[in-house]
């Protein structure tokens, strides 16, 4: 069991309409996950502890997407529906929301890149980070890294994850590297309040 105490913080990335099936750059099943992530939601809230949200946020012709040379179609521009939460996300009224990857010219996968995240949690006196969200071999792989290498201990939700997975192995490469890396993995029922 992993007993939430009062130095952590939940973060839960991109929930975003684009990213889930049907959306332009849809990850197979991120739909699934949505119950588990609102269980954990709920979980963090609860007991008072912060709740961190991220938005891929990009402004209409972000060097990632396709007409610009990237490896990506179009998705999640600032400000549009595809870039919204889909209505059955319901995240709790205080939660943290971090806006990434939001200048043209640069690629940003992690929550930390050019964002005010560290700075946020170490002012909220966070020193670990439960990691949840899409997509586990980009946005949760990237971000997983780069909390570890700040100091962060990191615990690693299973159930709450899903991979694009451009090559079928991606998704399992992710995971194995940030369990190698220090990450703890768990699921629901082993995250106890
Ligand atoms: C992401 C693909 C494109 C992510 C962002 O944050 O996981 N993936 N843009
Ligand atoms: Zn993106």
């Amino acid at each position: 069991m992993v007993t939430i105490q009062p130095d952590d913080a939940l973060l839960v990335a991109d929930i975003q309409n684009d990213f889930l099936p049907g959306g332009a750059l849809g990850v197979s099943e991120g739909d699934k996950i949505l119950p588990a992530l609102r269980r954990y939601m709920e979980k963090f809230h609860a007991k008072g502890n912060l709740v961190v949200l991220t938005k891929d946020w990009h402004p209409p012709k972000h060097c990632s997407f396709k007409p610009q040379g990237g490896i990506w179609p179009d998705h999640c521009v600032a400000g549009t529906k595809g870039a919204e939460h889909p209505p059955s996300f319901r995240p709790p009224p205080s939660v943290v929301t971090i806006h990434k990857a939001t200048e043209s010219d640069k690629e940003a996968y992690s929550a930390f890149q050019g964002t005010s995240l560290d700075a946020q949690l170490k002012k909220a006196g966070i020193r670990r980070l439960f990691v949840a969200g899409l997509a586990t071999d980009y946005c949760v792989l990237n971000t997983v890294r780069d909390a570890l290498s700040h100091g962060y201990r990191v615990c690693l939700l299973l159930d709450g994850i899903r991979a694009v997975n451009l090559r079928p192995e991606d998704g399992p490469r992710a995971i194995d590297e940030m369990v190698q890396k220090g990450a703890v993995p768990a699921t629901l029922d082993e995250v106890a309040a």
